[in-house]
């Protein structure tokens, strides 16, 4: 067969419901039903990106995060372990639109001709999934595309995304002096493992940390790193809860870093305890919030992304001025407009650091992030990680200490470049950091949570027609479109005292999303009903 008989072929098999599709902010995402012929298509388009990559690894993740279990969803992961360059996102819809297998074949050679991709050069494609039953049916239609397009092709069965993302960039540099770490899931652990124990140096938490795993892929992943630990090393004790990934049903379900951040709440289950330190993370462990009840005033104290991102931003900043290095490493943090008021007043007026505000979504954060030595980014919801630049790892390694204090610091920064996974936001690696923080600055969540106080802010839902003419400017602060729409929600702002709202599309589902903050609970919550109501 010819190399488009096979393409054909194959698309046959694995057969693409007609609906019009979009590469968004999480890839595709969907009930999973809908997925197999998508999932074929992304393989073809994984495939064509690795021949334009000179042949590097291209990765492809499974997995719909924090949705409920009957969901999958289907992404790019390029070279670096940073998220598909944003120009193919275009070329991955115009694939999966392909109105029948004959025009997916010749999309396919018009994008190969227009890209001027060699399509005998040779291929490489990995991929994983999450626990998912769905998994099994997408990695089959993935591994026939890439078949059908003559790539070779690793699965690496169920990890977490930003294990796969790991593993992507682990992959094109291994051999180089750049190199990533052992290509293997072990080799992630190790790596994490040893970093962990270099930047505790000895320390112990006598607190016991409980995760929440929301029944996903967290659950065993975090089980397995910590037999990387070796046994009198351990600072901690962690109970691992909700991990339960026999029974599908359960994923996701009122657990999670998800339920915790827009329920404001912590799971029902386990019973929360006060003055139990807990955190979880999401369905696909990228995401991670921290949260305890006080046990003085039983009030649930929750510490988001914002909190994460001061926390990593003040620690960081303090160790490169130790270090000698504050005139020489620019530091930044980036947020969305979702980042607490407070926050980013604590970070531009305590900290002293510059802070950028970008539309939501992972890609957009870590692309501003890669302008500072050290960047910060992490969105409300828990996803993020810090950026390293070249000159910040090399002024880590190279400098020589002219004082013991000064060598703690650069030896710590060291062990955090490599602690701090650099591809993409990842909970388990994020966990460690805020752990090792809390230990050097020996904190209990009492002493975190009083840096600052938060806003009281809402976030709703709203039902739209439809959301595209909902246009924003101004990293998503502002509406463009409709017209008097944001002159509006202007005058209600206006009526309360430190408030801020704003109305954005979301990029995942058909709604739109309002956020209000304001001086009280009450403020917040009538100006994000008001805001909510101005419809047009
Ligand atoms: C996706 C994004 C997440 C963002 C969310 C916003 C990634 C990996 N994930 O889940 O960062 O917060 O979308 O959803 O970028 P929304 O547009 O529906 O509000
Ligand atoms: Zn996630």
């Amino acid at each position: 067969m010819s190399h488009n008989e096979q393409i054909i072929a194959g698309s046959a098999k694995h057969p693409i419901v007609p609906q019009h599709y979009r590469y968004g902010t999480a890839g595709f995402r969907m009930k999973a039903d809908l997925l197999e012929g998508v999932t074929y298509r992304v393989g073809l388009l994984a495939a064509l990106r690795s021949r334009k990559l000179n042949s590097q690894a291209i990765g492809v993740m499974i997995t719909a995060s924090h949705n409920p279990a009957i969901d999958n969803g289907v992404k790019i992961v390029d070279p670096m372990g940073d998220m598909l360059e944003q120009e193919w996102e275009r070329y991955a819809t115009a694939l999966v639109n392909a109105p029948s297998d004959k025009d997916l074949a010749k999309i396919y050679n018009a994008l190969a001709t227009d890209l001027k991709i060699d399509l005998e050069a040779p291929a490489k494609v990995i991929y994983g999934r999450d626990t998912r039953p769905s998994g099994h049916t997408l990695v089959t239609a993935l591994a026939d595309a890439l078949d059908a397009t003559n790539t070779e092709h690793v699965d690496y069965k169920i990890l977490t995304t930003p294990q796969l993302h790991y593993l992507v960039r682990a992959t094109n540099s291994e051999g180089t002096p750049a190199s990533y770490g052992e290509v293997s899931e072990v080799g992630y652990y190790k790596k994490l493992a040893e970093a962990f124990v270099r930047t505790m140096k000895g320390k112990r938490i006598p607190q016991v940390l409980q995760v929440d795993c929301a029944n996903g892929v967290g659950g065993p992943k975090l089980k397995e790193f910590l037999k990387h630990v070796p046994q009198d090393k351990v600072p901690f004790e962690v109970q691992v809860v909700n991990d339960d990934v026999l029974r599908p049903e359960v994923l996701n379900l009122d657990s999670g870093a998800d339920y915790v951040k827009t329920k404001q709440r912590a799971p029902p289950i386990p019973k929360p305890q006060p003055g139990l330190r807990c955190c979880s993370l999401d369905g696909d462990a990228d995401r991670l919030i921290y949260y305890w009840l006080d046990p003085e005033t039983n009030v649930f104290v929750m510490l988001d992304g914002d909190r994460i991102s001061s926390l990593a931003a003040s620690f960081i900043g303090d160790l490169v001025e130790s270090a000698g290095l504050r005139d020489e490493l620019r530091i930044g943090v980036v947020q969305t407009a979702y980042a607490n008021g407070a926050s980013t007043h604590y970070i531009t007026q305590h900290l002293k650091l510059p802070v950028i505000c970008t539309p939501t979504g992972v890609k957009h954060l870590h692309h501003v992030a890669q302008g500072f030595d050290v960047g910060v980014y992490f969105e409300a919801n828990g996803h993020g990680t810090v950026l390293f630049s070249p000159d910040a790892i090399n002024a880590f390694k190279k400098t020589t200490p002219q004082s013991p204090a000064q060598k703690e610091a650069l030896d710590t920064l060291a062990a955090l470049t490599d602690l701090i996974n650099q591809t993409v936001g990842d909970a388990i690696s994020d966990m460690l950091l805020v752990e090792v923080i809390l230990a050097h600055k020996n904190w209990n969540l009492r002493d975190w949570a009083l840096t600052y106080q938060d806003l009281p802010n809402r976030l709703v839902r709203v039902e739209v027609a439809n959301k595209d003419v909902f246009r924003t400017t101004d990293a998503e602060r502002r509406l463009s479109h409709p017209e008097g729409c944001q002159a509006e929600i202007d005058q209600e702002v206006k009526k309360f005292k430190d408030a801020r709202s704003f109305a954005r599309a979301s990029g995942t589902e058909n709604a739109m999303r309002v956020y209000a903050e304001a001086a009280t609970r009450s403020e917040a919550n009538e100006l994000a009903e008001r805001v909510a109501g101005i419809r047009r």
